[in-house]
């Protein structure tokens, strides 16, 4: 009986094998070889189609910087980036292939960084293995099993500030059979930012955590400004080209209903996977999720691309251009080529908000405590965290720490000036990196005052006077 039973099951498995083999010859597992180094792009450039059959061992070396840069005109921010640009480096493998990721985060940064990538089958899609410390390099592996065309970030707490600073990007895990070839591939990613002032208020805008959590951004833009891909920067291509988008929302939080103005998309990767829809007028693109369109563009003009959440398109900065070139196709559109009617001038807003920012003065130690609450919540609570326990080993504890406590002008010089090198609250070590952060004297007395009035705390009231001195360096 033993016997009989093992030969059945020997021959089952045999048949099962034959059949794998013959029936579906797709899950022959190939060899790997040889070796290469990815190329990697910036937006909107998407590197060239992979044109070898086989897998290889792909190595991809990507920096992490922390730059300032335009958000708008006249409006900069403090981007952290994969490869000094937002969104991050498009990357480009075969399904099959074996990839060698090294990250490196420039000296010059303040933050550690990692990375997430969705076309990882492994545990955090490599954030454990690749949380890098500046001036410090990490290195793992993974094989690309699944096809499609998948979202990375930076996966360092507190990650909500990680991704909304600018952290994200593509990975395109090409098909073994390949694309189909088309005429231009562009990649555009959209995502928000939430800052301290309203959209358009000049100078070097804050994050606003505050306004993260709420999920109200004042800018919502395609490849990490407003006006990226406009006018001269716009996408180009002839009349008759077959154009390939592929489209990534970084998030943080809003789902993109990305539509191209005057245009019917003729194919949808749906969610960047491998079911294919046709004849797509808007397509979603999930918060951390993708999509890839295809359509010919059969006349000439200006085509505009939106996230169809329309006040975000012509309010904040949720718009960039296709310029087609060529003659007109009256049998298919006659009329004006440009698309005047959607062109605000300036190629961005339909009226600002004007706004003007809040400038509370608190007449008690009630009201100065009741508005630090909402400053720290907005400005602190992303590292000390919102019951001010810290991180073990990364940020320290405001809730009862001796450091803050016995010496609140030097609290607040390093909220003033950041703060840095080895300090020791409560017997425990740190050694890690506090941002200066932008606030007036009026906001640094608030939330000093609420810091040292709650999680147990019990201190005085702090006056924007006294911050004063501080700020002066006496
Ligand atoms: C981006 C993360 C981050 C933010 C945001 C941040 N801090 Fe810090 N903070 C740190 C780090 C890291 C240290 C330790 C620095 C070191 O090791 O030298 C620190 C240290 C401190 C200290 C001294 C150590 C202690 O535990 O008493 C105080 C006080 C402090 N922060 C207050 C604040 C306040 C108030 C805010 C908001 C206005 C704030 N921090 C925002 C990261 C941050
Ligand atoms: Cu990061």
């Amino acid at each position: 009986m033993t016997h009989f039973f093992g030969s059945f099951k020997y021959s089952l498995a045999t048949l099962t094998t034959v059949l794998i083999l013959f029936v579906f010859p797709g899950c022959q597992s190939e060899t790997l070889k040889g070796e290469e180094q990815a190329i990697l792009t910036h937006a909107p450039a998407v590197p060239s189609p992979i044109t070898r059959n086989y897998p290889t061992k792909v190595i991809i070396e990507l920096e992490t910087t922390e730059v300032v840069r335009r958000l708008a005109d006249g409006v900069d921010y403090t981007f952290w980036t994969f490869g000094g640009e937002v969104p991050g480096k498009f990357i480009r493998v075969r399904e099959g292939d074996q990839v060698e990721f090294h990250l490196n985060n420039h000296p010059d940064s303040k933050m550690p960084h990692n990375i997430d990538l969705h076309a990882v089958t492994g545990p955090g899609g490599g954030a454990a293995s690749s949380f890098t410390a500046p001036g410090k390099g990490t290195v793992f592996s993974f094989a690309a099993l699944n096809p499609g065309l998948y979202v990375y970030h930076c996966a360092t707490a507190p990650v909500g500030m990680h991704i909304a600073n600018g952290m994200y990007g593509l990975i395109l895990v090409e098909p073994k059979e390949g694309l189909p070839p088309v005429d231009q591939e562009y990649y555009v990613m959209q995502s928000e930012f939430y800052t301290h002032g309203a959209y358009g208020e000049a100078g070097l805008q804050p994050f606003d955590m505050g306004k993260a959590i709420l999920e109200t951004p004042d800018y919502v833009v395609f490849n990490g400004s407003v006006g990226s891909t406009t006018g001269d920067k716009a996408l180009t291509a002839k009349v008759g080209d077959k154009i390939r988008l592929f489209i990534g929302n970084g998030g943080p939080n809003l789902v993109s209903s990305f539509h191209v103005i005057g245009e019917i998309f003729d194919l949808v990767n749906t969610e960047g996977g491998s079911v294919q829809n046709k004849n797509v007028q808007t397509t979603l693109v999930p918060a951390g999720g993708s999509s890839i369109v295809e359509f010919t563009v059969d006349v000439p003009g200006t085509f505009i691309i939106v996230d169809h959440s329309i006040f975000r398109a012509f309010n904040k900065g949720a718009l960039a251009m296709l310029t087609v070139t060529g003659d007109a196709v009256p049998e298919i559109y006659s009329g004006l080529q440009a698309e005047s009617v959607y062109l605000p001038e300036g190629g961005g807003i339909q009226g600002l908000s004007g706004s003007t920012p809040n400038a509370f003065v608190a007449k008690t130690m009630d009201e100065r405590i009741a508005e630090g609450g909402r400053i720290f919540a907005a400005n602190c609570a992303a590292c000390h965290q919102a019951a001010g326990q810290g991180i073990p080993g990364v940020f320290p504890p405001l809730a009862g720490s001796d450091f803050l406590m016995s010496d609140p002008a030097r609290a607040a010089g390093a909220v003033i000036n950041g703060l840095s090198g080895p300090i020791e609250v409560n017997g425990v070590a740190y050694n890690g990196v506090m941002p200066g952060v932008k606030l007036s004297d009026e906001q640094v007395a608030n939330v000093l005052t609420y810091v040292m009035n709650s999680f147990g705390n019990k201190g005085t009231e702090m006056t924007p006077s006294q911050v004063a001195n501080v700020r002066a360096g006496h």
